[in-house]
């Protein structure tokens, strides 16, 4: 992924310009998070840790201080700016690689984007807080916007669908509708199917094996599989034993469009996304 720079503020909009997929590194400063939580809560344990993650290939970095796990309740803002916005600044200056805020909230997102960070990742796909819409539209910024069904306390209760791709394809193309409507220009916009946000591990698995039908909504694609229950259901392993199934579905996801892979483990992550890449060139 390449991005232009298009002089404004202090921290100017960048264009978003996908070209090669790339890899967005995870970095939660909370203490629930579902398989990193409480890791990186030091300030300089979450620096260190984007320094190894920008070292081993992530060319963004997604800062996150609210856990969406299934069953998460929602974090005070106070708690949410105190867990980000210190480490944004660190980053955005020491980190050679894009800083990305992980919210739902506008006022997360706009100190975040006054202290570095370059992209807003919001889960609700611009629903939870109506003031986000305008902050993006104003600043010009990449948005990624996010299927989730229900909200995180009880979207796992029994998710259904009439089809879960339809469904999906569906709510994506309406929220980029919306955006656009609201000033949003749509070549900032990433779409996100939200492997594991309101749907069963067999919804789950159906939308990785038709991520071509997200990509064919014209946008880039973030998948965001790392870790997720579903490969639980598959392997029978726990949240850290999940590199190999993670590397299997974002390797999928590649060879079905998706651009912008978002992982706890950039390194084999990375590794495979390269050999990937090779093949695919390697002639017609
Ligand atoms: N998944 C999580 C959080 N943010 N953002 C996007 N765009 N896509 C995702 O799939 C996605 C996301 C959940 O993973 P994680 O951040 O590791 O867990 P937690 O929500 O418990 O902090």
């Amino acid at each position: 992924m390449t991005y232009d720079t298009i002089p404004a503020r202090a921290y100017p909009a960048v264009r978003l310009d996908v070209g090669l997929p790339c890899i967005m590194g995870v970095l939660n400063t909370t203490p629930d998070s579902f398989s990193d939580g409480g890791l990186y809560l030091e300030l300089g344990e979450a620096v260190e840790h984007a320094l190894q993650m920008a070292r081993d290939g992530a060319t963004i970095i997604d800062i996150g201080g609210e856990s969406t796990r299934p069953g998460s309740d929602p974090v005070a803002l106070d708690d949410e700016l105190r867990r980000t916005i210190p480490v944004v600044e660190q980053l955005a200056a020491a980190v050679p690689a894009l800083i990305s805020v992980d919210t739902t909230k506008a006022e997360v997102a706009r100190r975040a984007l006054d202290a570095g960070a370059r992209l807003v990742n919001d889960v609700s796909a611009l629903r939870f807080d109506p003031a986000l819409t305008d902050l993006v539209a104003e600043r010009g910024c990449p948005v990624c916007i996010m299927h989730m069904k229900g909200l995180p306390k009880t979207m796992q209760d029994d998710p259904v669908y009439h089809d879960v791709v339809d469904d999906v394809c569906a709510f994506l193309e309406e929220r980029l509708h919306f955006a656009v409507s609201r000033g949003i220009a749509e070549d900032q916009i990433i779409v996100d199917p939200g492997i594991g946000f309101g749907k069963t591990a067999e919804h789950n698995l159906q939308l990785l094996r038709r991520l071509d039908r997200v990509a064919a909504l014209g946008r880039p694609v973030l998948l965001g599989t790392s870790r997720k229950r579903f490969l639980g259901a598959v392997l029978g392993v726990g949240p850290r034993e999940r590199v190999i199934g993670t590397v299997a579905t974002t390797t999928m996801g590649v060879l079905l469009g998706a651009a912008i892979l978002r992982v706890h483990d950039v390194r084999p992550n990375f590794e495979a996304l390269r050999v990937t890449q090779a093949v695919l060139e390697a002639g017609p």
